[in-house]
C-alpha cells in the first residue's frame, strides 16, 4: 500500500514537472537543480558562483529549506533575485516538488533570466526522486562527509549530470582520500564530470563556471 501511494505522488509530480519544463522552455532559461546533504556547501558555492557569473549572466535563485530564510538572506547579498521556499507549512517536506518550484519561478519572474538555480532542501535521498522540470542536476559532496557516500546513496549520484567535490581546502586536516571520493562518484555514474573545488579559497572554480556557461548556451543560445 505504501509503495502505491509513493508511486502516485511521483506520478503527480511528473505531470507537474512537464508543466514546469514547458514554462522554462518558453522563458528560454536554463534551470539547474542543486542537491546535497545539509552543510556540504550548496549556498556557499552558489554565493561564489553568482558573484563570478554576474552581471554577464542574469541569474535567479529559488532556495528550499524546511525553516528560515537564512540561505536567501546570504544569496541576496550577491545581487541575484532570490526567493525562499519553506516547506514547514506543507508538513516539512524533505524535497522540493515540481509544483512548488513552478509557483515560485512564476512569482520570481523568469523573463529576464539566463539561468535559474534551485538550491534543493539538504537531503541526499528524497530530492533525487523528484523531477522539478530542470535541465541539469548538480550534486555537491564535501570531503568532510567521507568517500563512501556515493556508494551508500547511489541514486543521487546516478541522477546527477555533474558533481562538485567541495571543501578541498580541508583535505590536509582530514583522513579522506580525494581520488577515492571522485572514483566512488564515477563508479556510480561513469564519466560524470566532477569538479574539485573550495568555496572558501575559490580554488577550482573556472572549469565549473565554464561547464555552467556552456550548458546555458546549449539550451538558450545565449553566448555569455
Ligand atoms: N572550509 C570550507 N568550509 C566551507 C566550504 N563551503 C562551505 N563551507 C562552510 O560549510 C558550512 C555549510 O555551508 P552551506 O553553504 O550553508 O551548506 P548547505 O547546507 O549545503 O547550503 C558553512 O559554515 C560554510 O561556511 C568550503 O569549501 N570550505
Ligand atoms: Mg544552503
Amino acid at each position: 500500500m505504501e509503495i502505491k501511494i509513493q508511486k502516485k505522488v511521483l506520478q503527480v509530480n511528473e505531470t507537474e514537472a512537464e508543466k514546469s519544463r514547458k514554462f522554462f522552455r518558453q522563458k528560454n532559461v536554463f534551470v539547474l537543480n542543486m542537491m546535497s546533504s545539509p552543510g556540504s556547501g550548496k549556498t556557499e558555492t552558489l554565493c561564489k558562483t553568482l558573484t563570478k557569473l554576474m552581471p554577464g549572466v542574469r541569474v535567479g535563485v529559488i532556495v528550499g529549506d524546511i525553516c528560515t530564510t537564512n540561505d536567501a538572506d546570504r544569496l541576496v547579498k550577491t545581487g541575484a533575485r532570490v526567493t525562499q521556499i519553506n516547506t514547514d507549512q506543507f508538513g516539512g517536506d524533505c524535497h522540493l516538488s515540481a509544483s512548488l518550484v513552478l509557483d515560485s519561478a512564476e512569482k520570481l519572474g523568469c523573463d529576464d533570466l539566463d539561468l535559474l538555480i534551485v538550491e534543493n532542501i539538504g537531503n541526499l535521498v528524497c530530492p533525487a526522486e523528484f523531477d522539478i522540470g530542470e535541465d541539469s542536476r548538480a550534486v555537491v559532496l564535501s570531503v568532510t562527509e567521507g568517500e563512501d557516500k556515493p556508494l551508500k546513496y547511489p541514486l543521487m549520484f546516478r541522477v546527477a549530470d555533474v558533481a562538485i567535490l567541495n571543501k578541498i581546502d580541508l583535505l590536509p586536516y582530514l583522513d579522506v582520500d580525494r581520488d577515492l571520493a571522485v572514483g566512488n562518484m564515477q563508479k556510480v555514474h561513469p564519466r560524470m564530470p566532477v569538479f574539485e573545488m573550495s568555496a572558501k579559497t575559490e580554488e577550482g572554480y573556472e572549469p565549473w563556471l565554464d561547464w555552467l556557461k556552456l550548458k546555458v548556451f546549449e539550451k538558450t543560445g545565449k553566448g555569455l
